[in-house]
């Protein structure tokens, strides 16, 4: 808290965004500064707690970034509990929490982008026009609609209405436990590696994993094809 704080009294000193900005609370990426990314804590109505969350302003802007990998430093292949609660340094690599994503969910309607980049340097997207995330109480379901464009292919929407895996907690509709097969906590189904399946939350490296154990997305050269870095984003929908 206290790290971000001076970083966005820092940026106020430079005239980024005024000091009115860097000490409010905002109720989500939506109404900060709209040129600037970085760290700002928000409290959703419904929570009771303030966080920091990263809101990126590429893309179009106003995201709420909610996963964030890019160099593995972070291990992703984690329990309920560090699922649940958020894990890593939201600025650096991390999950932002599943009690987070379903206060922030709750509150307005939100859509969701995915992007991503291999180790060759391609990038591509995939968009959906509503994500949601249910109460612990029903293992965090996913809500998710359409996709609406992308350049990444389709290879999410299966996850759609699927509650949440982690290695010690199996909610999905295999016989197996699918984040133990494909060593990653997700809204897994079962635990397949087609192309419109993919695993972002996977084991980070640039070598192909038995079993779909990688970091990858179905559409964008799927198991054979590792990902460098994957940003998952979300931001109050526009109705369409
Ligand atoms: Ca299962």
């Amino acid at each position: 808290m206290v790290n971000h704080s001076i970083k966005l009294y820092l940026l106020a000193l430079a005239g980024a965004i005024s000091i009115t900005d860097a000490r409010r609370i905002f109720r989500s990426c939506n109404d900060v500064p709209a040129t600037v990314s970085g760290i700002y804590d928000i409290r959703p109505i419904n929570a009771t707690k303030t966080f920091g969350v990263l809101c990126e302003q590429g893309f179009g802007g106003r995201w709420l970034v909610i996963q964030n990998r890019y160099d593995g430093q972070e291990n992703f292949n984690r329990s309920w509990a560090d699922y649940k609660n958020g894990f890593g340094v939201v600025g650096s690599e991390f999950w932002l929490g599943l009690d987070k994503l379903h206060q922030i969910t709750t509150v307005d309607e939100y859509e969701l982008l995915v992007w991503m980049g291999d180790f060759k340097d391609y990038e591509a997207y995939q968009k959906y026009k509503l994500f949601a995330v249910a109460n612990e109480a029903d293992n965090y379901r996913l809500t998710l609609d359409g996709w609406r464009d992308g350049t990444a292919g389709e290879s999410h929407y299966v996850y759609r209405d699927q509650q949440f895996t982690t290695f010690d907690r199996d909610n999905d509709k295999s016989m197996m436990n699918c984040a133990v097969e494909m060593g990653s906590g997700y809204w897994h189904f079962d635990c397949g590696t087609s192309i419109d399946r993919s695993n972002l939350n996977g084991i980070y490296g640039n070598k192909i994993l038995s079993r779909g154990r990688g970091f990858w997305w179905g559409g964008f050269g799927a198991v054979s094809n590792p990902l460098k870095k994957s940003k998952m984003m979300i931001r109050t929908r526009i109705k369409y």
